[in-house]
């Protein structure tokens, strides 16, 4: 680590900037604290910066995907459509970002290398990869789960002379495929939203599809003024609502009882139904489709009936239906995905029956044979969870890095996905272990970082110099985890909720499955009994709560 300038102390350093770092700042400025956000790209945003791609926008609706803690906020800002599109997403980041006046307390180009605690101290020193250092009081990670992406490491990978891109780190310029002949490599959210959109433009699309996906219509439409206005008029109820709901969702399970309870009539004019409305509603059709094998498969059964109705050649709807469990791997949504598959210009290719062997110069090599490409679009994923706090050295107490931390045993553990024992004062947004990517965001990003900041002002009113997560209890809280996640079928299928997409990453369930509104009851009683669970240190004295 460098020489640390001591000029640059500060109490908080959070790092990124997007929902949860601009909120974090703006939480602790308020309270008085001297906060910096660094951020490796050149402008607010995080994952809404990176994934530029074609086609790209949220599957929440717009209305519930924003802030909710500022009622100024929430009527000066007009959403144009059910779901929102990449840029006025990114919009809205920066109407917030110069609304609040964040971006005096921002560093762009500056990406956190690493953070040591400084037990001596008791503070972080933190180090940007341009060499200047930094001491903070708190350590914050707003990092996303999602912004770590995985490019296979395909024999060949760099010897390809066409253009070849990672949909979560999209140029800011337009790609022009016209014309061109154009491979993209992944079926997951970002290439389903992708592929209808490069079909249009494109000489020719070939998919490289290795798993196919459950998919289900958007029907994305322009909201109606007077809707906005009714939104506008209810916020605060609205805010109750997804605070204290399931999933940070205004949707709510739609027949509150067992798939199997219906006849097979029934169920399909249910389904139907739902697949008409679009959204994410679809999952919510019954109330056991994720924990009931037989009830999911019925919606599976629903889905991949949809695949043959819209597939013309039967061969290509064979392929493009997949077989596991409905909604285990993330649901997608899209718009005219199916479909695609129907034009001219486009070709499915199966890499499971016949993988990729080898990015050539020229194109892309299958066991079976050789595409030449202009263009390859790797839409492959991300290291989730755990892949963006490991890029960055974070070492607590005897020098212990996170990474070898969670790499002993096969699971990560943290207390409630905020804190880890070992490191004192550093929090994470979202982190492993709390509702993060099984909930509407920002809902969780918002109480993430109300609890964060209440716990800091805390910490300063009652002059406890540190605050640490004990053993026992994130044993315990890894435990409750994990046994609610294999109480679903969320563990029972591969896919990057469970780290299976990644080489050698130790599988885990890393995601709090018991709810937001269930979580935040969690959070707030630990917070009443004094921050149960963790270790406050006085100046001279240390308190260990029960
Ligand atoms: O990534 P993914 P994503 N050879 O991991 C394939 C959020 N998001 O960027 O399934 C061949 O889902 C891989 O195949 P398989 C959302 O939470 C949200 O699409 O591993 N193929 C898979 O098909 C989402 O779930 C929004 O067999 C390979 C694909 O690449 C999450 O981000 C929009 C391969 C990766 O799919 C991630 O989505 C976009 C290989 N070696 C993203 N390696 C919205 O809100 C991987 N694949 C709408």
């Amino acid at each position: 680590m460098v020489q640390t300038n001591q000029s640059l102390k500060l109490d908080a350093v959070v790092v990124g900037a997007g929902f949860s770092g601009l909120y974090m700042l703006y939480r602790l400025r308020e309270a008085g604290f001297s906060t910096r956000v660094f951020e490796a790209a050149t402008d607010v945003g995080g994952v809404w910066y990176a994934n530029r791609y074609p086609g790209a926008k949220c599957d929440s609706e717009s209305i519930i995907y924003n802030y909710t803690f500022s009622n100024e906020l929430l009527q000066e800002w007009t959403w144009t459509s059910r779901f929102p599109e990449q840029a006025e997403i990114l919009n809205y980041l920066n109407f917030v970002t110069d609304r609040l006046d964040l971006r005096r307390d921002i560093q762009f180009n500056t990406r956190i290398s690493a953070a040591h605690y400084d037990e001596e101290n008791k503070n972080w020193k933190i180090e940007a990869d341009d060499g200047t250092a930094y001491i903070a009081k708190y350590f914050i990670t707003g990092v996303g789960c999602l912004s770590a992406s995985n490019i296979p490491n395909f024999k060949g990978l760099t010897s390809f002379k066409g253009e070849a891109y990672h949909t979560g780190h999209w140029p800011h310029e337009k790609v022009d495929f016209s014309g061109k002949r154009v491979g993209l490599i992944g079926t997951g959210s970002s290439g389903i939203q992708a592929i209808p959109v490069i079909a249009e433009e494109a000489g020719h699309l070939t998919v490289f599809q290795r798993t196919p996906a459950y998919s289900t219509p958007a029907r994305n439409y322009r909201y109606d003024p007077e809707f906005i206005r009714q939104t506008k008029a209810n916020y605060e109820e609205i805010r109750q609502q997804i605070r204290w709901s399931k999933m940070g969702y205004l949707h709510k399970v739609i027949n509150n009882r067992s798939a199997l309870e219906d006849t097979p009539e029934e169920r399909q004019q249910e389904y139907e139904k739902v697949w008409e409305k679009g959204g994410l509603g679809f999952s919510q059709t019954y109330n056991d489709l994720l924990v009931n094998g037989e009830s999911n498969e019925t919606a599976s059964e629903f889905i991949r009936s949809k695949i043959d109705e819209i597939i013309k050649d039967s061969n290509i709807a064979k392929k493009l239906k997949p077989s596991y469990y409905y909604s285990a791997k993330r649901p997608v949504l899209d718009t005219n995905y199916y479909e695609t598959f129907n034009r001219n210009n486009v070709t499915l290719v199966d890499v499971k029956a016949a993988p990729i062997v080898e990015i050539t110069p020229k194109g892309l090599k299958t066991s079976e044979a050789e595409h030449e490409l202009d263009v390859i679009v790797f839409a492959t994923g991300y290291d989730a969870m755990t892949g963006p706090l490991f890029k960055i050295d974070i070492r607590g107490k005897e020098g212990v890095s996170l990474k070898d931390k969670w790499a002993d045993g096969t699971q990560t553990r943290t207390y409630l996905g905020i804190a880890n024992a070992g490191f004192p004062n550093m929090f994470m947004i979202t982190g492993p272990e709390s509702p993060s990517v099984l909930s509407n965001v920002p809902v969780s990003i918002e109480q993430h970082v109300e609890w964060i900041g209440d716990c800091i002002e805390y910490l300063r009113n009652n002059e406890i110099e540190t605050i640490e997560a004990n053993l026992d209890a994130e044993e315990a809280w890894s435990k409750h985890c994990r046994e609610l996640a294999e109480s679903t079928l969320l563990t029972k299928v591969d896919s990057w909720y469970t780290g299976a997409n990644i080489k050698d990453k130790p599988r885990g369930f890393l995601i709090y499955v018991g709810g937001v509104g269930q979580y935040r009851k969690i959070c707030d009683d630990v917070a009443a009994k004094g921050y149960e669970g963790f270790s406050l240190i006085f100046t001279n004295k240390k308190i260990t709560t029960a």
